[in-house]
């Protein structure tokens, strides 16, 4: 009896140090408009770190930029960005983030993105990663003047 008492005190003592350590850390992906490891934000003009973190139900996340430095709370979120949570001082899941119309990856929409938009469909600039998707805001898998059109309307908000 005394035996059986003290498996079961190592046994729960036991599972006080595991239970943190093996707690969810993934990103619930259905709190965000996801899709394939990208959160988007269409129709808005600008998105801050805390709101994502408070949108994720998770207030251990972070939000890092593109070089993996984690955003402060108040700071606006550029397009390419990453959502992450950590796990023993690395990251644990993350899924990026694409503020749709921002094309220089500022956080901002802007004439600049529209132009960029413009100067790419006319080949005059180049666009790599999730600037190809910000772009393209009518979504039909191409970026034309009629996109930079949209983003030059937004940025104005018309
Ligand atoms: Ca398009």
């Amino acid at each position: 009896m005394k035996k059986l008492a003290l498996l079961l005190a190592v046994i729960m003592l036991f599972g006080l140090f595991i239970l943190p350590v093996s707690a969810h850390c993934d990103i619930d992906r259905n709190k965000f408009e996801c899709n394939n490891d990208i959160i988007y934000f269409r129709k808005r003009f600008s998105v801050q770190a805390s709101e994502i973190i408070e949108q994720s139900g998770d207030s251990s996340a972070v939000v890092l930029d593109c070089n993996g430095n984690i955003l402060e709370s108040q700071a606006i979120v550029p397009t390419g960005s990453f959502l992450a949570t950590m796990h023993n001082g690395a990251v644990a899941d993350k899924v990026q983030i694409c503020l749709m119309e921002d094309v220089s990856c500022d956080g901002k929409v802007t004439a600049r993105d529209a132009r960029l938009a413009l100067r790419y469909s006319a080949n005059l600039e180049k666009l790599e990663g999730l600037s190809l998707i910000a772009a393209d805001v009518d979504e039909n898998g191409k970026i034309s003047a009629a996109d930079a059109r949209l983003i030059l309307r937004k940025a104005a908000k018309l």
